[in-house]
């Protein structure tokens, strides 16, 4: 068969779906070709001279990667010139990156966290970088972090990138969740699966079970009981798996089923949860509905919350749509 590679995918999207113009289409090719850059910088690993602590923190008092700090350089600089964007904002910088006086500047905002997961990079595991494509919105200035400040519902595209034995670049422009592989050799993204769906039922969780005398005793009826395995309640045994990078916990659900679950505990509560809404939850929330899936905090669906601020944190509960309604009717019977 002959391979379709991402800009044809672009192209025949944006002849069917009014939601992908040319714009937006190239705006994430742009993105693919940061991801690219990015895949190459993390390939290297030591030889790179890129591994370890960059010596700085960012906003929310982590300290930064060598990678987390390139990798968030190497978007700002590919996306700064294409025209297509009104500014940026990352999980790594604490206000909005303008697009520099010299560029044009377009109609969509660009939010990402560069590096997921990058507490693994030194022990070479699976990372990824996550983005988000917003409209930017009229009157009002997309240096403010409050033009940023949109509902998840309203994003126009979101994708991953997984950096692990292969890379691979999963992207939704609301038609569906589609897959491409990176070809090495050629240096281009291959398309390698459509329409991935979720399977609606799983025997596989997803949570950092070091935290469990922190949860909320919904979540920690849930887990109860997928460990009571056939003997229990559910009548069947559980998998549990954890990578500690999101983006590769999700692409594992995305491709067999499970539930991913950051939820609220009484170590993150005082922000709100773990990770954040606008580069983590809001994009893979999106990502994983149109693959079939759901995606709560719990108590609420996450692409209803309205942000309140740019580095809003959020409990996080996604996958296999049937778990994650398990889940909240737990957290709604109290
Ligand atoms: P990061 O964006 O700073 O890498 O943090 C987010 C990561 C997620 O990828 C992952 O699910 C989680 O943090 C792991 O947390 P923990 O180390 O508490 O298990
Ligand atoms: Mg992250």
């Amino acid at each position: 068969m002959k391979p379709i590679f991402l800009t044809q995918f672009l192209i025949e999207e944006q002849r069917k779906n009014d939601q992908c113009g040319a714009d937006l289409r190239l705006l994430l090719e742009v993105v693919a070709r940061a991801c690219k850059r990015i895949s190459l910088a993390v390939g290297k690993g030591a030889l790179g001279g890129v591994l370890g602590d960059a010596g700085t923190g960012n906003i929310q008092g982590e300290a930064q990667k060598k990678l987390d700090v390139l990798s968030n350089d190497i978007l700002l600089e590919a996306n700064a010139w294409g025209g297509h964007l009104a500014g940026m904002a990352s999980e790594e910088m604490d206000e909005p990156s303008i697009i520099p006086g010299e560029y044009p500047k377009g109609g969509y905002l660009l939010l990402f966290d560069p590096l997921d997961g990058s507490s693994n990079i030194d022990v070479n595991i699976s990372v990824g970088t996550i983005f988000s494509v917003l409209r930017a919105p009229e009157g009002i200035d997309p240096a403010d972090s409050k033009a940023y400040l949109q509902a998840g519902a309203t994003q126009v595209a979101a994708g991953y990138a997984v950096y692990g034995p292969s890379t691979m670049l999963v992207l939704t422009v609301g038609t569906g969740v589609h897959a491409f592989t990176l070809d090495r050799e050629l240096g281009s993204f291959v398309l390698t699966q459509s329409n991935l769906r979720i399977p609606e039922d799983t025997k596989e969780f997803s949570i950092n079970a070091s935290n469990a005398r922190h949860w909320e005793a919904p979540v920690q009826r849930y887990v109860d009981e997928c460990l009571k395995g056939k003997e229990g309640p559910r009548g069947k045994d559980f998998n549990m798996r954890w990578v500690a990078s999101m983006v590769a916990d999700v692409h594992r659900i995305i491709s067999r089923g499970g539930v991913f679950m950051y939820p609220l505990d009484a170590k993150t509560q005082a922000q709100g949860g773990k990770l954040r809404l606008l580069y983590e939850a809001n994009p893979m929330g999106y990502i994983v509905e149109q693959a079939g899936g759901a995606a709560s905090t719990g108590r609420e669906r996450i692409l209803d919350i309205q942000p309140h601020k740019l580095h809003q944190r959020v409990p996080v509960i996604m996958g296999s749509k049937n778990e994650v309604e398990r889940v909240v009717a737990y957290h709604r019977e109290g």
